[in-house]
């Protein structure tokens, strides 16, 4: 098995992806993600440019040593763009692996420790009308954990809400939002704290007298708050009962949840811009946080995720794993298998992709019950068809950014 190709693929079906494809001598192909949002194009040069030429030639069956070797001779460490492209490279050498063994990749990592993953869907709103609605839509899909994002009055536009309302997928129209907009230059939306850490509680009563007290119910704060205000609101949410409030801060000092976890008992997520080990070493020695929120394709794939996540059991702290829509069918199948194997998954997020999304990427995990599995075909279950793909070239995409009202940026 020596790699004999390697093809980084960008297709904007109905948003940017970037897929790795590898080939080996006698014919089975791997697929990874490399997506970051709204900086694709950095990662494909990453990949192209310095790591393709040094795949060529290799045994493929090496997915440990390709990782030590990609990560320890590039000299500059961790990062988004650099553990992204690994990522990729890993987990199309585990799909090839899987493939080569004629086993779902689950069964590789260990096989199956539960029968079907949990899953959150988004749901959000302006205000409380939309919302639930949006809430009902989630449990009519299937959905058994919600998370819930509603608008503040006063400020025009947030993170979280679905401001096109609908977007229409294989199963039917989807009632979330897609935070990543074309264009040439990244929206500006508009931020006040003390407005949100007023009205944030009300839609929690309102959602749980309308909904009950069983469904689990999450939120994410998005990095916008100080830990003092994140403490504020982590106490203010116990009533209502969260699963989670992610991204309370921006965590990057990692020491700051101490004060959090001092003053509230609402559990925590954290991570998705995370992309190492080392992003987490004190929140988990320390037990700062409830849930690990990486994905798969942005902590250097399977095999370091892995670590983070077997590193976090000694501490009962939980997979979380981020599952937006920027995270690619060939993401969301290696999140699945991860998750299905190892015994400390907690939740998955899972938003559903667009239709011609779903055409471009031949997809065999199945949702039911408010349960997802990643399917019974050998590998990831993930196949791309290129001539779909070759019809929706990359398009300029950014996420947007905040400002406050007296025009500082402010974190988004
Ligand atoms: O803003 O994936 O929990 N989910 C999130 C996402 C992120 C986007 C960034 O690319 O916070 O919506
Ligand atoms: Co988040």
């Amino acid at each position: 098995m020596i790699i004999d190709r390697a093809e980084v693929i960008v297709t904007s079906p109905d948003r940017n992806f970037v897929t790795l494809r590898l080939t080996t001598d006698d014919g089975l192909t791997g697929l990874g993600d490399a997506t970051l949002n709204g900086r694709e194009l950095s990662v494909v040069s990453y990949l192209r440019d310095h790591v393709v030429p040094l795949l060529i030639g290799r045994d493929a069956g090496r997915i440990e040593d390709t990782w030590q070797f990609l990560y320890r001779s590039a000299y500059w460490r961790r990062g988004p763009v650099t553990m992204a492209a690994i990522a990729a490279v890993d987990v199309a050498l585990w799909d090839i692996k899987a493939k080569a063994a004629g086993m779902p990749l689950y069964q590789l990592l260990g096989g199956a420790s539960r029968t079907g993953l949990l899953a959150y869907g988004h749901a959000s709103g302006q205000d409380l009308p939309e919302l639930f609605d949006s809430v009902r839509k989630h449990l009519e899909l299937g959905f058994r954990a919600i998370r819930i994002q509603s608008g503040v009055p006063g400020l025009k536009s947030i993170y979280g809400i679905a401001s096109n309302a609908t977007v229409e997928t294989m199963a039917g129209v989807r009632y979330d939002h897609e935070p990543a907009q074309r264009g040439a230059r990244p929206a500006e939306e508009d931020w006040d704290t003390r407005a949100y850490l007023r009205h944030l509680p009300t839609v929690f009563e309102a959602v749980r007298s309308e909904f009950g007290p069983e469904l689990p119910l999450l939120h994410d704060a998005h990095h916008r708050l100080t830990p003092i205000q994140a403490a504020k609101l982590g106490r203010s949410l116990e009533p209502y009962d969260l699963f989670w409030l992610e991204d309370c801060t921006p965590a990057e000092n990692q020491e700051a949840l101490r004060l959090v976890r001092r003053h509230t008992v609402t559990p925590l997520a954290i991570g998705e811009v995370f992309n190492t080990v080392w992003d987490y070493q004190q929140i988990i020695r320390e037990q700062l946080i409830d849930y690990v929120r990486s994905a798969v394709t942005h902590t250097g794939g399977i095999t370091h995720l892995r670590k983070i996540l077997d590193f976090a059991a000694q501490y009962q702290i939980k997979s979380g794993m981020h599952g937006p829509t920027d995270i690619s069918p060939v993401g969301m199948a290696a999140a699945l298998h991860l998750g299905l194997a190892i015994h400390n998954f907690g939740i998955q997020e899972y938003m559903q992709h667009g239709a011609r999304t779903d055409q471009v990427f031949q997809q065999s995990f199945t949702w039911s019950g408010g349960l997802l599995h990643p399917g019974e075909q050998p590998g990831l279950g993930v196949e791309l068809d290129t001539d779909e793909a070759g019809k929706y070239p990359y398009e300029q995409a950014y996420l947007p950014f905040n400002r406050l009202a007296d025009g500082t940026v402010h974190d988004w």
